[in-house]
């Protein structure tokens, strides 16, 4: 049985492959932050009690940041695999927090690499690092491939970088099998509130049900190449499994303004929007609501512009060239955008009813707007 350890394992990328993995037979270890709250709602499902039999998850407590915590765990697991998704991965946070932001996602890649040469495990272990599509950042070529050269625009994709190459240099210098999963953005109704998709997608069903009012966005024309979450992982798992250790570009090919995917999760509850106006004074309002169930007057205003969540710098086109992906690894996404979208709006649509049911019975429940 082939032993994976996932760090990140709560995220919403870590959630998926744990499940793919037990799946096809792995034991799958996962690193986990101590929090002051219960912090494995993604992974919940899949739990396994340790006092059960031959559990096939196992969770460790460790952080990125801490080497000594790294290099005992990867011991205690001797992993076949080891999937480097643990990241502080908003960008906009990034700038808030660019020094943790640093530690994390550039030297903790370097962690997980030294620890595995440290440890003598340079001819077991295989190593995907989480690389990104922010690498490119201000546009130099589109669509961006593996041979596109990188520009990147935020402390987050800065720190990235650092990941990137020192997986490259690992696996020059020493032989690793170390290799960059170079990963366009992956949605999916287990993404983070606060990015921009599931932030539409949640407010679509809050406004739909009549739990709040209107969303406020940030720069409605970047551009984004989203696919699903669950095709990712699998792309990331057959990354590992080929005889030569090579990064790949892992993307759908279709790019999508931010304006176009709202107008898109809106029309899923059967609301038409009309936009108007230009930059920091564009609204959208309900032209249209053809679902009996959703309330809603005509008119309303339902999406306005905040400049607070502009960036200091911004990466305003993003395409990606999956033909390296879909030759080499024979990966194909299952998942268009209509059906992604449909995914997350249900989902939440889902979610919030269980809301409205505690609202309609007094109880007072908390929305965060991020
Ligand atoms: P999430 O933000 O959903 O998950 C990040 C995970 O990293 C969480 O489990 C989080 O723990 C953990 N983490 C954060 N800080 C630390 C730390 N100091 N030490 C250990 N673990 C930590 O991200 P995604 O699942 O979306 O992304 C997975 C990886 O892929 C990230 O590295 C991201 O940068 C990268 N990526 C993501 C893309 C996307 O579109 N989703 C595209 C390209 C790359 P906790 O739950 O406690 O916060
Ligand atoms: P991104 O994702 O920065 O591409 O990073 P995000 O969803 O945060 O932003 C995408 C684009 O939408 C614009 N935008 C807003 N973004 C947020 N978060 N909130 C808003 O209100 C808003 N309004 C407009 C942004 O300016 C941006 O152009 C994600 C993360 O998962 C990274 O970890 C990963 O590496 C990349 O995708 C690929």
């Amino acid at each position: 049985m082939k032993k994976a350890l996932i760090t990140g394992i709560t995220g919403q990328d870590g959630a998926y492959l744990a499940e793919l993995l037990l799946e096809k037979g792995y034991e799958v270890h996962g690193i986990k932050r101590r929090s002051s709250l219960f912090n494995t709602q993604r992974i919940d499902h899949i739990y396994e009690d340790p006092h059960e039999k031959n559990p096939k998850l196992h969770l460790h407590y460790g952080d990125l940041s801490d080497s000594t915590n790294i290099i005992r765990i990867i011991q205690e697991v001797q992993p076949d695999e080891i999937y480097n998704l643990g990241a502080m991965s908003h960008v906009q946070v990034s700038f808030e927090e660019p020094e943790y932001t640093a530690n994390v996602d550039g030297i903790g890649t370097l962690r997980i690499l030294e620890a595995v040469r440290l440890l003598g495990l340079t001819k077991k272990t295989r190593i995907y690092q989480a690389s990104t599509s922010e690498l490119y950042g201000l546009v130099q070529e589109v669509p961006q491939s593996e041979t596109t050269p990188f520009y990147p625009r935020s402390p987050y994709a800065v720190a990235k970088l650092y990941g990137y190459w020192i997986t490259v240099n690992y696996r020059e210098a020493y032989d690793m099998y170390a290799v960059n999963g170079i990963l366009f953005n992956h949605e999916s109704p287990l993404r983070g509130e606060t990015f921009v998709t599931r932030k539409i997608t949640r407010a679509v069903a809050r406004i739909a049900l009549g739990l709040q009012d209107k969303v406020y966005l940030g720069n409605l024309d970047a551009q984004r190449d989203w696919g699903h979450a669950k095709d990712f992982v699998e792309a990331m798992w057959l990354i590992l499994q080929q005889e030569k250790a090579e990064d790949f570009v892992i993307a759908t090919g279709v790019t999508t303004r931010i304006r176009d995917f709202v107008r898109m999760a809106f029309a899923e509850v059967g609301i038409e929007l009309a936009f108007s106006g230009e930059g920091a004074q564009e609204i959208a309002k309900v032209a249209k609501c053809t679902n009996p169930e959703f309330q809603i007057e005509i008119g309303k205003e339902v999406v306005a512009v905040d400049p607070r969540y502009f960036r200091p710098t911004e990466v305003e086109l993003l395409i990606g060239d999956p033909t390296k992906s879909m030759t080499k690894l024979g990966w194909k996404p299952k998942y268009d955008l209509k059906a992604l979208v449909n995914d997350m709006v249900n989902a939440d649509v889902a979610l919030f009813r269980k809301d409205r049911l505690l609202e309609n019975s007094g109880h007072r429940v908390p929305n965060y707007y991020e």
